[in-house]
């Protein structure tokens, strides 16, 4: 039996124990935190889950909650076993994992192919920069996709559970970052684009951007990390770890000491050599100085707690983050390095990077979805043409439901697409809402994207996920994310008809989730 420091948490061998913290640390550890502490997800300490008892916590982990607990067995991912180990194992005291520091790093940094071994020149024809790189989130890798030809370039090795892909400010290096905070460098120069580095700057990780500030363009990586809770700055050619800075300190209102201030998003300036890392427990969001590493300078901002992802405005002035808990957006200027203002907006926001566009009354907006609403809240983003609107909620329209995880606009388009990934209702799940934004008033219109991606009848949840508009801003491709032994694909819409264009169907894209396209995510654009 497992040695059970809590004398109040329910009976296990050491096996099922074991298996349960791996299980806790690759799907639940995310929202809820290693320690348990609590973020995206309730904090689930022993205090709590043991007055709920064993057969509450089964309905909940097997059935999930509209304002997003995953259904973990009505989605097929966990079967009735698993739900009454998981729902033991949260009764008992969370451990706690290793820490991982420089000499942990070393021993896993691979140059696989040296800076000076690498093209000199692009040795594709492909339009690079209409590439998408899309997350094959269960197999751990990446499809890398020409957005012209739709045809895969290649599926690339990449750490547990990819999260999300970025630019170097180039546009020649692709960054992956894996839940188990592996970090895949991938040169798009090659003759078939590939890994040329890669990291571990920890266990588990969601975040890593460049160095973009005029004078420093890849020169520099960063990665955060959810544990140990710190940020790397790494070499932008090789992955080098140069400089490792821990994010355990104290909350940014009651000013308690926090053990497990995950890193959240990462942005790189684009007004000064500055690296904008969002600290997610203790609520700050910090202004990380790269142009001398020896000398770090910090500019620490107090925003509001459990911040998690963002995106800059038009104008990429402002960095407008979600502090999802706190149901509030943290306006931060990057030219001034301060906090411009706390917006209130509705559930549990969770904007992805946003999206922006020109309102008729407003003026320039920034957008966000939320997790536990069905609103989509705007914000005013000009404080010189449109003062009396900026960093205001100027509007809230209503989309389809809860559970939303992504938006996107272009500025070559007048549509705002809006998923409903999360949504326990598959009918909003398996679609998106796409609405004019010349003319929000009028509602929207919703287009069935899994309908359209023709997939057999095989059970698969067909989530719609992450709208992401082409180079050229005028198609969007959505994933159809099914479990890994389900069929999947990626679907591309016309974004002037709003038609079915295409659909990429290959046995390979399994489990696809998030896509980037190389232009827009280099440039910011969305
Ligand atoms: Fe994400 C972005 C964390 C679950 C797909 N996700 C982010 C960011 C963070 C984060 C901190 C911002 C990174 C940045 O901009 O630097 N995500 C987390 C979690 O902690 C959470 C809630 C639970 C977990 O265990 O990881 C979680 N995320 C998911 C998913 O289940 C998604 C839908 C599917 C998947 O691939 O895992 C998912 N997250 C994404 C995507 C982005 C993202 C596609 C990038 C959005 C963008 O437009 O930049």
């Amino acid at each position: 039996m497992y040695q059970a420091t809590n004398p109040k948490a329910p009976p296990m061998t050491q096996a099922e124990f074991d298996r349960a913290r791996q299980i806790y640390f690759e799907r639940c550890a995310g929202c809820h935190g290693v320690l348990r502490k609590g973020a995206t997800g309730k904090p689930l300490t022993p205090d709590i889950t043991q007055s709920k008892g064993t057969d509450y916590l089964k309905v909940f982990i097997a059935y999930g909650s509209p304002a997003g607990m995953p259904n973990w067995q009505t989605s097929g991912d966990f079967d009735e076993k698993t739900v009454d180990l998981m729902a033991r194992y949260i009764q008992h005291d969370a451990p706690t994992p290793p820490e991982f520091g420089l000499a942990q790093m070393k021993q896993s940094w691979k140059v696989l192919i040296p800076p000076e071994k690498r093209p000199t020149r692009k040795m594709n024809g492909y339009n690079i920069a209409n590439i998408f790189s899309t997350t094959l989130r269960d197999t751990g890798e990446v499809a890398l996709i020409d957005g012209d030809t739709k045809q895969v370039i290649n599926i690339v090795k990449t750490g547990y559970a990819v999260h999300i892909s970025r630019l170097s400010a180039s546009g020649r290096y692709l960054f992956v970052i894996g839940r188990d905070a592996k970090i895949n460098m991938i040169d798009l120069w090659m003759a078939q684009p590939d890994n040329v580095a890669e990291i571990r700057v920890g266990l588990e990780a969601r975040s890593v951007d460049t160095s973009k500030y005029k004078g420093f363009e890849d020169k520099y990586a960063i990665a955060g990390s959810y544990w140990p809770p710190q940020y790397t700055i790494m070499n932008g050619d090789t992955l080098e770890p140069l400089k490792i800075v821990s994010t355990r300190g104290n909350t940014v209102d009651t000013q308690d000491y926090h053990p497990e201030p995950r890193v959240a998003s990462i942005v790189a300036s684009h007004f000064k050599p500055e690296f904008v890392v969002n600290v997610k427990e203790t609520g700050k969001t910090l202004l990380v100085d790269y142009s001398n590493i020896d000398a770090l300078k910090v500019t620490e901002i107090g925003t509001a707690r459990f911040l998690h992802d963002g995106g800059l405005d038009a104008s990429k002035r402002y960095f407008m983050v979600a502090a999802n808990q706190s149901n509030k957006i943290a306006a931060v200027d990057l030219k001034e390095g301060k906090l411009t203002k706390l917006i209130d907006v509705g559930k549990i926001p969770h904007p992805g990077r946003g999206a922006n566009f020109t309102h008729p009354q407003y003026g320039p907006v920034w957008a966000t979805g939320h997790l536990g609403d069905e609103t989509i809240s705007l914000i005013g983003t000009d404080p010189v043409k449109h003062a009396k609107y900026a960093f205001r909620q100027v509007a809230q329209i209503k989309g389809q439901g809860g559970g939303n995880l992504f938006i996107k606009s272009h500025p070559k388009s007048s549509h705002l697409y809006v998923d409903t990934t999360l949504n326990p209702d598959p009918k909003l799940s398996q679609s998106v809402a796409v609405f004019d934004t010349r003319a929000l008033d009028k509602g929207y219109q919703v287009l069935p994207i899994a309908q359209w991606a023709g997939l057999p009848d095989d059970g698969g949840a067909k989530r719609v996920v992450q709208p992401e508009f082409n180079r050229a801003g005028d198609e969007v491709w959505f994933s159809v994310w099914s479990a890994k032994d389900k069929a999947s694909a990626l679907v591309v819409v016309d974004d002037k008809t709003l038609k079915l264009k295409a659909v990429i169907k290959d046995p390979r894209l399994i489990t696809p989730t998030g896509h980037f396209n190389v232009h827009n995510t280099q440039h910011d654009v969305y």
